[in-house]
């Protein structure tokens, strides 16, 4: 991506925009990951749409703290495609080395700000690839194929704080809707 000269802060319009391009950049789009949060929200939640997980993923998107986590993590995937990365740990970039674990960091990072359930869905995620994760992870291990060894963790992270984020809009809803247990009577006749 193009530096845009003498500017370290972004609105979030902007922020929102600039991580949509690098996605795209990175083969990723706001629908795979989309796909990804309703997938995984859909087992407990049948009635959400997938609006709502749309909305969700734009939403964390605009964050400052996912900004900064995916522009730094997209842009380390870039170089080691590019091989501008030096020293030792170009080999364990360029091989996704399991060990690693840095990348599984951000994602736990970008995830941890919807709280332990947002954690919780990066975690099931990490462990059973979803779409879009699983050609990420798959394209990353291919011989020439494009470095997503930040990226699927990332994107990862992503969908679960969307899919968190939609669970809470819907627990918000059903508060609203059933405020109190009392009002709810029992005929013991029956
Ligand atoms: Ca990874």
């Amino acid at each position: 991506m193009k530096r845009e000269q003498g500017r370290s802060l972004y609105s979030r319009e902007e922020m929102l925009r600039l991580n949509i391009k690098t996605l795209q950049e990175r083969t990723v789009s706001l629908q795979d990951i989309a796909d990804v949060a309703f997938r995984q929200q859909a087992k407990w939640n049948p009635d959400i749409s997938m609006q709502e997980c749309v909305d969700s993923v734009e939403k964390i998107l605009s964050l400052r703290d996912t900004f900064h986590i995916l522009q730094l993590g997209a842009e380390i995937d870039r170089l080691t495609d590019e091989g501008q990365i030096k020293g030792p740990i170009y080999e364990i970039l360029k091989t996704d080395l399991g060990m690693f674990g840095i990348d599984e960091l951000f994602g736990l990072e970008l995830a941890g700000m919807y709280g332990t359930i947002g954690k919780t869905n990066f975690g099931d995620i990490d462990v059973n690839k979803p779409l879009v994760i699983d050609r990420l992870n798959e394209e990353g291990k291919h011989e020439g194929g494009m470095c997503h060894t930040f990226l699927d963790d990332i994107v990862g992270a992503i969908a679960a704080a969307a899919s968190t984020r939609v669970a809470q809009i819907e627990n918000e809803e059903a508060a609203r809707k059933d405020p109190t247990i009392k009002e709810i009577k029992l005929d013991l006749d029956v």
